[in-house]
């Protein structure tokens, strides 16, 4: 790799870097959290982007920009209730005002400001925590609700789209000489093909008109909120690669399939995980106070759908990037991608062995709204 001090000092002009080390957790960008010379110690994310995933990462850059000013503008106008703190990730400029810098090997590298005093969390903590994890999911699409989602770029085509993830699954199992006939392995084959029949619900009703694209997150996990250390409020999502048209649903699901996992999405033992019901409330009630205004009655009618559809989404992701030798998703560990799906169809189990509960707890939410 290209020395990160050097890459990293294309996008400061006023300071010198000290220290670069790794951050976070993500699954596929290369992600630095760089220093700054003291007294002030400034600190920003550096990031090289992965061109595996984002074939054209100027247009993600230039989502996050649209997105950015769109933000910044209605905020302007009409302040978070109650002077809520929100901010949006500086983008930061090289020394030739770029928004990115290409090294000589090619890798694209781009760079934003921390939230300061505001950190995330793998996985919720408690109520509160799941209320402003929803809570920020909704100002960030109530933010964006006005913002025709054609002015936004499709950076990743077939992101949430089920159907596609699952033709390329049937594609890679096609190809493969040798089956794995692991036990795991013929329970992941048979959960994805007893479900495939529904598999299509959001795009059809997408098809149908009953659901319209939107500008989404299409990320929310839990570890992308940031929440302020002294009030525990939230304070803004990171990670906007993935901002483009999609559907609001492709974002709820995502956000209740990761925040309603208590033990984390790498938890060791994936036969413990289970969906956690008043976690879901919480996160859902945060949400509606927050997005409450732009949703129809279609809309209510498919967040059990979502929440389903997502967190089987994600398994199958996961284990036809297994099958496929880990091109997709970072690993550590051989087998990684397979355990990170039994986990999601875990979770897809606990969801439908749950149904009448979320629903009842849909309907509340829906008559409170
Ligand atoms: C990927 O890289 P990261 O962790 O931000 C993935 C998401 C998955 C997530 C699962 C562009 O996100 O869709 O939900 O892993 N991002 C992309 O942890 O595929
Ligand atoms: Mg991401």
């Amino acid at each position: 790799m290209f020395d990160l001090f050097t890459v990293a000092e294309h996008f400061t002009p006023e300071g010198r870097v000290v220290d670069v080390r790794e951050f976070g957790s993500g699954n596929i960008n290369d992600t630095f959290l760089v220093t700054l010379n003291p007294p002030e110690g400034k600190r920003f994310v550096l990031q090289r982007v992965n061109t595996r995933v984002f074939h054209q990462p100027h247009l993600v850059m230039r989502n996050m920009r649209i997105a950015a000013e769109h933000i910044e503008g209605r905020l302007k106008q009409k302040p978070l209730p109650a002077g809520r703190r929100w901010e949006f990730p500086l983008i930061l400029f090289t020394d030739n005002g770029g928004d990115h810098w290409t090294d000589p090997e090619g890798s694209f590298w781009r760079a934003a400001g921390l939230i300061e005093n505001a950190r995330s969390f793998d996985t919720i903590r408690n109520l509160d925590h799941a209320c402003e994890v929803g809570y920020a999911v909704g100002v960030f699409h109530a933010l964006l609700a006005d913002l025709p989602p054609e002015r936004l770029s499709d950076t990743l085509k077939g992101f949430h789209v089920t159907p596609l993830y699952l033709r390329r699954y049937d594609h890679v199992l096609q190809k493969k000489e040798r089956m794995d006939k692991s036990p795991e392995m013929t329970y992941c084959q048979r959960f994805v093909s007893k479900r495939r029949p529904w598999a299509h619900v959001l795009e059809d009703a997408k098809a149908t008109g009953k659901l319209l694209p939107r500008p989404i997150h299409g990320d929310p996990k839990v570890d992308n909120i940031m929440i302020d250390d002294s009030t525990g409020q939230a304070v803004g999502i990171v990670d906007l690669d993935t901002v483009k048209p999609g559907l609001v649903h492709y974002d709820i699901g995502d956000c209740l399939r990761s925040g309603c996992n208590a033990t984390g999405e790498e938890a060791e033992l994936w036969q413990e995980v289970r969906f956690d019901t008043d976690l879901c409330r919480a996160i859902l009630r945060g949400y509606l106070a927050a997005a409450g205004e732009f949703l129809t009655s279609d809309d209510f009618d498919y967040f059990y759908d979502s929440v389903r559809l997502i967190a089987f989404e994600l398994g199958l992701r996961f284990l036809t990037d297994h099958l496929e030798g880990d091109l997709y998703f970072k690993v550590k560990l051989q087998g990684q991608n397979l355990t990170r799906a039994l986990m999601q169809f875990r979770l897809v189990e606990s969801i439908e062995s749950q149904e009448n509960a979320i629903r009842t707890i849909l309907g509340e939410i829906r008559q409170a709204a």
